[in-house]
């Protein structure tokens, strides 16, 4: 008899067939390939409306998930679905993000290989949420022993720790991720998730200090005025109310209806002690918090030789005692730089520009270095050095587009460059090329009009201006010496451990924010190139958070720019599945009595012995170079299918001359 489950998924293959013959006008194709007029970029447009207008919000292009942002709870990520999706051929149910979290789950503990999944796409439309869901998927479906409880209970509750420092409500998202995020998670040859590992990417420091209007800052302040305990409060000199802070109130929403701040920072502080964090670490950590709140509160005013000075101390003394510095060394480092010159140091007061300056510099960097600080520390309860054969699936959530690579030297320099000067530096460098714009370089009449402070890139999707106003800003966080040296003699532990007295003796040029980015990207691509890919393409369907609104020149706009119509092309004219030899023999050559139970030959061959052996038509497949690549899914299911008959039979015969022994 067929089990529960079995049956729940006959049906669902049943519907998903009906629902492919008789009801295809009305919720459109699951997969893109199936299109009649799939070059049309508007009926691609129109087949994604038709399902998000039946709440059917995932579209495969082959193996490629498409994931339009509901803005609403769909009852699609219940128990029951995830025990649905577990262990089921991928074209067999309806499109879901479990689907590739199962699949990559499934590879990767049939052929002991490593995956990836990507999500991409702009602010809003739904990456951090779709990884989530695939760290949920794993947790709750992947087999777990009592004492490895732990190392999911921290794979998961990592998260919400991580966005607490990391996530801001942004224009475009509540909970805007404001840094890259890299995180495998690790699983031992049984397929139990036995530990993890988080790589962050360019932290938004520039947020620490200011933010536009209808923005705030880092959730994590909020949280902790809005939750944090009176006692608290009063050992760090903090009041509840965030309009109190400069740091808090430029985008005038520090109270924001959607967020709740008092309950998130419950959340948060149960899973501060799962992931190992001492009463210790909270204290030093909350003592940083609290000292670039009180940091942003420091008012300078302009004595009459042009210099700045602090007449009211208040604040000074409060970040003193919370990060363990000289009250006098700090005022005279935020007011003061130190210059060398031949065998002695000359002491030169700071205009109140440049002292502004110095003391958003000193906030962003404490900030900036205590959130490397935290993922490290996470990291360090996310490891498990009992296994050491271990295969990986990463999950990569990357945020939206900025242009990086392009600001390289004009911030190197502590005080402040214009951003002007920055665009010029930019057409000196640049000059005159194709895909780049300046209003200087914009030539012939016609081009379309470009701002001062602007510049254009031609991406291969269209082109996008891009504003220089507040680039060097966020970029630049370079700290006067002075101001280093206060930070290395600090007695809080995490600033010990973040300013290190041998950065001091360091006397070259530190890297830029581009030269990171680009060094970042290069490891990141050297740890992706080792593994599989799976994809997710996320889409933001509207620009007001609303449920059920579907604004077609503005999903049109990311079908473009995500490359989705190129993808189906490539898609419609190649192989849907692809397999290294030696996994495609491993796992199907008990089909074949040449090469069961060993091929001692070169893999490539024994796959073709087997294919012609099962039975493989030449427009089914075709050999590459060191992989097996087959046109249409119904093959490899039918393998499947012949694979899992086979191991049934084999396991009745074995237990047949059991029962005869
Ligand atoms: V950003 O680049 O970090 O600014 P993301 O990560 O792409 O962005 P996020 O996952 O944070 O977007 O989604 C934004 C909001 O959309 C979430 O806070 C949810 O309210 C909403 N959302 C996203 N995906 C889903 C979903 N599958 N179901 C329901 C969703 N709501
Ligand atoms: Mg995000």
């Amino acid at each position: 008899m067929a089990s529960k489950k079995e049956e729940v998924r006959r049906k669902h293959i049943r519907l998903h067939m009906e629902s492919t013959l008789t009801a295809r006008d009305k919720v459109g194709v699951q997969d893109f390939v199936l299109l009649d007029a799939y070059t049309s970029e508007s009926a691609f447009l129109d087949n994604l409306r038709k399902r998000f207008s039946e709440n059917l919000i995932y579209t495969y292009i082959g193996t490629l998930l498409v994931s339009v942002n509901p803005y609403q709870e769909l009852g699609i990520y219940t128990m029951s679905q995830m025990e649905l999706y577990q262990g089921v051929n991928f074209f067999e149910l309806p499109p879901h993000v479990y689907a590739i979290a199962d699949n990559a789950y499934r590879m990767m503990c049939s052929e002991l290989t490593n995956h990836f999944i990507l999500i991409s796409g702009e602010s809003g439309a739904g990456k951090t949420e779709a990884s989530k869901k695939i760290l949920q998927y794993f947790a709750v479906t992947c087999p777990m022993t009592e004492s490895l409880q732990i190392a999911r209970d921290r794979l998961l509750l990592s998260n919400p720790v991580l966005e607490a420092f990391g996530n801001a409500k942004t224009l475009r998202n509540d909970n805007s991720s404001r840094f890259g995020k890299y995180m495998d998670i690790q699983f031992d040859y049984k397929g139990i998730p036995v530990g993890g590992h988080i790589i962050s990417y360019l932290i938004e420091k520039s947020r620490v200090v200011y933010q536009n209007q209808g923005e705030r800052n880092f959730h994590i302040f909020y949280q902790l005025l809005e939750g944090g305990e009176e006692e608290l409060l009063a050992y760090l000199g903090l009041e509840r109310d965030p309009q109190l802070y400069k740091y808090l109130s430029q985008g005038h929403c520090a109270k924001e209806s959607s967020i709740n701040d008092k309950n998130d920072w419950k959340t948060v502080s149960s899973a501060f002690s799962v992931i190992d964090f001492t009463e210790d670490d909270l204290e030093n950590l909350f003592g940083i918090l609290a000292s670039v709140l009180h940091l942003g509160n420091v008012c300078f005013e302009e004595n009459h030789q042009g210099c700045a000075t602090i007449p009211d101390t208040h604040e000074i003394k409060w970040i003193a005692k919370l990060l363990g510095v000289h009250p006098s060394i700090l005022l005279e480092a935020l007011t003061h730089r130190k210059i060398e010159a031949k065998t002695e140091e000359v002491i030169c007061p700071l205009t109140l520009e440049l002292s502004v300056y110095a003391r958003d510099a000193m906030a962003k960097s404490i900030y900036g270095r205590t959130f490397t600080w935290l993922v490290n520390k996470i990291n360090s309860s996310l490891v498990n050095k009992d296994f050491t054969k271990k295969t990986v699936i990463g999950l990569l959530d990357i945020y939206g587009f900025e242009v990086f690579d392009k600001n390289d030297e004009e911030c190197i320099r502590p005080g402040p460059a214009t951003d002007l000067s920055f665009l010029e530096k930019l057409e000196e460098k640049v000059g005159q090329h194709a895909h780049f714009q300046t209003r200087k370089l914009a030539g012939p009449k016609g081009r379309k009009r470009i701002g001062w402070m602007e510049f254009r890139l031609s991406h291969y999707a269209g082109e996008v201006t891009y504003c220089t106003k507040g680039f060097l800003e966020k970029n630049n966080d370079l700290l006067y010496r002075h101001l280093k040296e206060v930070l290395c003699s600090s007695n809080n532990r995490i600033l010990k451990e973040c300013f290190l007295v041998a950065e001091l003796e360091n006397r070259r040029r530190p890297p830029t924010v581009g030269t990171q980015f680009k060094n970042s990207l290069s490891s990141l691509l050297e740890i992706l190139i080792s593994k599989e890919p799976s994809y997710i393409r996320c889409i933001k369907p509207n620009e007001r958070k609303e449920p059920s609104k579907f604004d077609d020149l503005l999903i049109r706009h990311q079908i473009k720019y995500l490359g989705l119509m190129e993808h189906l092309r490539v898609r419609r004219a190649g192989f849907a599945h692809r397999r290294k030899y030696e996994h495609f023999l491993q796992r199907y050559k008990s089909l074949c009595p040449d090469t069961w139970p060993h091929w001692h030959g070169p893999p490539a061959e024994g796959v073709e012995r087997l294919i012609q052996y099962i039975g493989y038509t030449p427009e089914e497949y075709k050999l590459g170079r060191t992989k097996i690549f087959i046109r249409f899914p119904r093959t490899l299911f039918a393998t499947e299918d012949a694979f899992e008959f086979s191991k049934h039979q084999l396991v009745a015969r074995i237990q047949a001359t059991y029962k005869a022994c």
